[in-house]
């Protein structure tokens, strides 16, 4: 008989607001508390336990202790958020300190296939020692490039393992991906080894269990435990998110929710109107917004007339903290000149010079930020904030990109 619980996508640390961070890390300090008291033998992570690679040391603290003080070994992979090329992942250190055990460790082997010799990745097997259940599995990387490894697969070897055994994954599903994740990198069901009993997937922020094509087991992605962004929390004010509690022997996988805080939408949509009619529904709706913990103010629309910064955002979020703690904007709403910017111009640079010059067009600003002088430097600063985090600490890569910013500014950092 072996019971576990499934978690993934946890992303502890996740938001600046240290308010919604509190709030991810006591979901996870609940949900931990709910898995001590379900009779489970193990806990499986599938990856995203962390935000990032090398998180604050205060997150980290946290989740140990409570990790520590669950008496139930801990499985897991990295996610694509906690895992790093280039830099020891914190999920390494918790590895080390036996917090928790990495299941996704293995070696390139040559195998004969077809009498062609043939580079294969052969997996590591972990026994769990209370139940006998063996576990394995994939970590993310950076870029999708999971799937090389999953190319690589000696699945034979692994399909020739006896049961109960687990896999466990990083990444979407070609055939099972959610509709918002469209254009994102998956692994076709093709390419997982066939035969486990239950396949627990992380990655996708969206609850998912079904059957696996070849009968029997399942596969399964809990979703995101809590919230680790705005689309996140928009989809816990309509369903509370969670982990399974699964039942290998019956085939049984139990969803149980996890408390995150009353999270509250206010949703403008203001297509077609001008900025003082949209002034005022806006105005409206957060004045007379439901009280909770948290709340989304999603604008979004063209405007027929006038900008999006004509409305009082000071006043609509101060209505808002009337009723809840956390205010948490969203606005996506357009001017009608940004639209047509967007039709006319044609490649992005272009396109970020002519909004540049537009704006900076009709401003009275001091010698050297205005007019050419101001585009110029626009498109410097620019330059500088779309460069791409080459390693993975948040942190370290902000200083570097304030750094080189500051240069452009001619400021002292
Ligand atoms: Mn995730």
């Amino acid at each position: 008989m072996a019971r576990f619980a499934h978690i993934a996508d946890v992303h502890l640390g996740a938001f600046r607001d240290a308010r919604l961070r509190e709030l991810n890390l006591r979901a996870f300090e609940k949900a931990l508390d709910e898995v001590q008291q379900q009779n489970v033998d193990f806990l499986i992570i599938a990856g995203d336990l962390f935000d990032i690679s090398i998180p604050d040391l205060s997150v980290v603290e946290r989740a140990v202790r409570k990790m520590r003080s669950l008496d139930k070994p801990i499985y897991a992979v990295y996610g694509s958020h906690d895992y790093s090329p280039t830099q020891t992942s914190v999920i390494d250190v918790l590895n080390e300190a036996g917090v928790l055990q990495k299941v996704s460790s293995g070696q390139y082997v040559e195998v004969n296939e077809a009498g062609q010799k043939v580079q294969k990745l052969r997996l590591d097997v972990l026994t769990d020692p209370k139940t006998g259940v063996r576990i394995t599995g994939i970590s993310a990387r950076k870029l999708g490039l999971e799937k090389t490894y999953f190319h690589d697969l000696d699945a034979q070897a692994l399909e020739a393992l006896p049961g109960p055994k687990i896999f466990v994954f990083h990444c979407a599903i070609q055939e099972h991906k959610p509709q918002s994740l469209q254009r994102v990198d998956a692994v076709p069901l093709s390419l997982f080894p066939k035969g486990f009993d239950y396949y627990a997937g992380g990655h996708v922020h969206a609850r998912l269990l079904t059957d696996a094509p070849d009968g029997g087991g399942k596969i399964v992605y809990p979703g995101p435990l809590s919230a680790a962004d705005f689309r996140d929390m928009e989809e816990i004010a309509g369903q509370p998110h969670g982990f399974y509690v699964v039942d290998l022997d019956a085939k049984k996988a139990e969803f149980v929710p996890v408390p995150f805080g009353k999270v509250r939408i206010v949703r403008i949509d203001a297509e077609g109107m001008g900025s003082q009619d949209a002034n005022e529904r806006i105005q409206k709706a957060c004045g007379t917004a439901q009280s909770g913990d948290v709340v989304l103010l999603h604008t979004l629309g063209t405007l027929a007339e006038g900008k999006p910064s004509d409305i009082d955002w000071t006043a609509a979020r101060r209505a808002l903290e009337q009723a809840c703690p956390i205010v948490y904007v969203n606005n996506a709403l357009e001017s009608r000149e940004r639209q047509q910017v967007r039709v006319e111009a044609q490649t992005p640079d272009a396109i970020a010079e002519k909004v540049f010059r537009d704006t900076l067009a009709d401003r009275d600003l001091p010698e050297g930020l205005g007019k050419e002088a101001g585009v110029k430097l626009s498109l410097q600063l620019l330059e500088v904030l779309r460069k791409e985090n080459p390693g993975d600490n948040k942190k370290r890569w902000e200083d570097v990109v304030a750094a080189q910013g500051a240069q452009v500014l001619g400021i002292e950092a």
